[in-house]
């Protein structure tokens, strides 16, 4: 790996926004191919702060600054990536359940999943299940995230599995799920394909349904 790229990989890590900012304009200036950039600069920055969170080494705020510096690359990178007609590891619809406006989490997620290489369509808060039907059927994504932080909103989980069946396209996409009151056996119950503990989980577990 070059010292620019190296470079760039530890202030992703280090949650250097202004510095990726500057790396990846230098890198691309140098003819280096966005590819390889987003792949050995980005993406493989964002694993290792998922290896680091998931050993204790790293929490939440730390993972929300490699985040967004993460995404300040990507931002340069996306046109140049969507020019060369380099694909996403594919699609992700995500939201916050019906009545519910916690985002912290769910941003963080769909952070962590778009630092993994995946597109990332984000409903925001308080999405209905009709409002995540119509944007399965607009998007056709890979896979459906649903995010609760309240235990008066995960119904709006089993609700949207429900509107996805009434609406015959529940078998196009798989659904994860996650945030505080969200358990493994809860997903199992209510047939959701997954259930990711947190960010790095999450991106994980996305992984492995996109591979299966
Ligand atoms: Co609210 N709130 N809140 N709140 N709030 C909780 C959730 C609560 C546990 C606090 C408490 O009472 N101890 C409680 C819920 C109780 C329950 O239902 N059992 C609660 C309540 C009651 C409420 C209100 C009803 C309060 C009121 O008005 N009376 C109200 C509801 C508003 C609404 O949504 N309709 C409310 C409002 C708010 C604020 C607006 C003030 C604010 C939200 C700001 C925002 O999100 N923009 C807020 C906050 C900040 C919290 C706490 C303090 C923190 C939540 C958070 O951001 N955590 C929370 C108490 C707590 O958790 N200590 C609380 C950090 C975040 C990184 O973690 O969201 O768990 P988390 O996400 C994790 C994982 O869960 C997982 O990965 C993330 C990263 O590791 N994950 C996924 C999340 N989504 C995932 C999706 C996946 C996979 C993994 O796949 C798709």
């Amino acid at each position: 790996m070059s010292e620019v790229l190296e470079h760039l990989y530890n202030s992703v890590i280090d949650g250097d926004q202004e510095e990726v900012e500057s790396l990846v304009n230098e890198l691309i200036n140098a003819n280096h191919e966005p590819q390889q950039i987003l792949n050995q600069g980005l993406i493989a920055a964002m694993s290792e702060v998922g290896n680091r969170f998931e050993c204790g080494e790293f929490y939440v705020p730390e993972m929300l600054v490699a985040a967004r510096a993460m995404q300040a690359g990507m931002a340069i990178l996306k046109p140049l990536l969507v020019e060369k007609g380099i694909q996403a590891a594919g699609k992700i619809v995500i939201g916050t359940v019906k009545g519910d406006l916690h985002d912290i989490g769910k941003n963080l997620v769909a952070m962590m999943l778009e630092g993994a290489g995946f597109e990332i369509i984000d409903m925001g808060t308080d999405v209905s299940p009709e409002k995540f039907v119509a944007a399965v059927k607009q998007h056709k994504p890979i896979m459906l995230g649903m995010s609760a932080l309240l235990t008066t909103t995960m119904v709006n989980m089993p609700a949207t599995i429900e509107a996805l069946k009434e609406a015959g396209i529940r078998d196009t996409v798989k659904v994860i799920l996650g945030g505080a009151p969200v358990t493994e056996s809860y997903a199992q119950q209510i047939g959701a394909d997954g259930y990711g503990a947190d960010a790095s989980r999450a991106v994980a577990l996305a992984k492995k349904l996109n591979s299966a």
